[in-house]
């Protein structure tokens, strides 16, 4: 291995600085910090897997697949249309942070299925990678001085927004992914303001180390200080460094073959193991043999509020319109061929939905002659995070949008949101409400 030669210094680094910094301490906490016992002491940390080698090439990976996975999480909370607050965002003061919203579109249809896919799949793949490299560094979280310099002491703050920053938005993304909104209303302001945290930390820490990382990885060369990584002390190794990457490449492929299933669909998704929604597709007969989030048991909504007394109301400048689900169907039906792609990384297939056009409910209350502005969805249930979602004007008079009624030529299942629910092209799942019981159109 190219570090052989560096390994066998006899004077631990920290030994040969510690004194400045040790000096005003008593003589035998000074003996305890440099003690090979002391996690303080470098000759204390033995692998012979650490170097800057190993720590570079899961750096350079990181900085590829963080950088994807923070432009698909950014994209994804502009998805929700949190300009609509506090409808669908009640996070306070968004403001700078928000400088990048923009409206979401409705095409290509499949975008956020593509968008949200990446951001969870290519998340969950990165953990083997994220771990590896926490460990290859972590002998420098216990150096001794704490701070050697005014632009090190700035760097190792940076490094603690760094490092819980990401530690906070991998635990939170995988607990929303894992065990269906541990935090129902809390997880978008939560994962987002730790994303900010984490991303200022990032900046900081590739502008001061991807320059080194490229170095190292070209030329293999080291300066003084890089060499901190490596043991001053190694034990014999067990496993080459190239074998180490390999188990970490591996892990991270068994992630992915395991997870990717429940986006890209098709056969595919028997194999995603991993996925909470993914390999099981309910069997609820004709018309609901796909991804269901929340049952209507689950949330509440059953057959006394959904059977023949159901009216939907819409309200609108030009008055309100009271519908029964017969009114419905006797308007102009209309079929589109659509997705549900939920935030925590699942999707379904396209589905063939019919019913209303959006458009032409926001016609019978006055938006017959001038296009239709945005519309607020409220759903009949009462309980839980998603019972109401606003709409943007793009997306009312995008001529897929529906309210449907039926799914894949049979009548909505009571769990896909008997007897209407929403359905738009390229939104996340939980745009499209179920059991929708009152529509009102107008600028939000
Ligand atoms: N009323 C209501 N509508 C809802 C939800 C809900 O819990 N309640 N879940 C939303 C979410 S998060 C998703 S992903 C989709 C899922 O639709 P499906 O259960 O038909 O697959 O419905 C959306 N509409
Ligand atoms: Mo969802």
């Amino acid at each position: 291995m190219a570090d052989d030669d560096d390994v066998r210094r006899p004077v631990p680094p920290a030994a040969r600085r510690g004194p400045a910094l040790l000096a005003p301490l008593s003589s035998a906490l000074a003996t305890a910090l440099t003690s090979p016992r002391s996690p303080t002491s470098p000759a204390f940390w033995r692998s012979p897997l650490r170097g800057p080698w190993f720590t570079s090439l899961l750096g350079v990976v990181l900085l590829v697949g963080i950088t994807v996975v923070s432009v698909t999480g950014l994209v994804s909370y502009a998805a929700y249309n949190p300009n609509l607050t506090p409808v669908n965002d009640q996070t306070p003061d968004k403001g700078l942070l928000g400088f990048y919203l923009f409206e979401w579109p409705t095409e290509p249809y499949w975008l956020y299925r593509l968008t949200q896919g990446v951001h969870v799949t290519l998340g969950l793949a990165l953990i083997p990678v994220l771990l590896a490299k926490l460990w290859s560094v972590v002998p420098k979280l216990f150096a001794l001085p704490p701070a050697r310099s005014l632009g090190h002491a700035l760097e190792r703050i940076s490094l603690l927004l760094l490092v819980g920053g990401v530690l906070f938005e991998f635990a939170t993304g995988v607990l929303n992914v894992q065990l269906d909104y541990l935090f129902p209303g809390s997880f978008y302001p939560l994962h987002f303001y730790g994303a900010w945290v984490f991303l200022a930390g990032f900046v900081v820490h590739l502008a001061l180390r991807a320059p080194m990382a490229f170095r190292v990885l070209r030329s293999g060369e080291l300066r003084s200080r890089e060499r901190e990584l490596v043991s001053p002390d190694p034990r014999p190794s067990t496993l080459s460094r190239r074998g180490a990457l390999g188990v970490v490449g591996a892990g991270s492929l068994l992630i992915l073959v395991t997870s990717a299933g429940q986006s890209i669909g098709g056969s595919l998704r028997r194999t995603a193991l991993l996925a909470p929604h993914g390999g099981r597709e309910p069997q609820q007969g004709p018309g609901g043999n796909f991804q269901v989030n929340k049952t209507a048991a689950s949330v509440g909504v059953g057959p006394d509020e959904t059977g023949d007394t159901w009216r939907l109301t819409v309200d609108g400048p030009g008055g309100r319109v009271v519908l029964s689900r017969a009114d419905l169907l006797g308007m102009p039906q209309h079929t589109s061929a659509l997705p549900i792609a939920c935030v925590e990384g699942w999707s379904t297939d396209d589905q063939h939905w019919t019913g209303v056009r959006l458009r032409d409910l926001a016609a019978l209350v006055g938006y017959a002659h001038t296009p239709a502005p945005d519309v607020f969805v409220e759903s009949i249930q009462r309980a839980g995070a998603f019972r109401a979602a606003g709409l943007t004007a793009t997306q009312v008079r995008d001529e897929r949008s529906l309210l449907a009624l039926r799914v894949n030529g049979f009548d909505l299942t009571l769990d896909h949101g008997y007897p209407a629910r929403v359905i738009v092209p390229a939104a996340p799942g939980v745009m499209n409400t179920k059991w929708v019981t009152r529509m009102r159109f107008e600028k939000l």
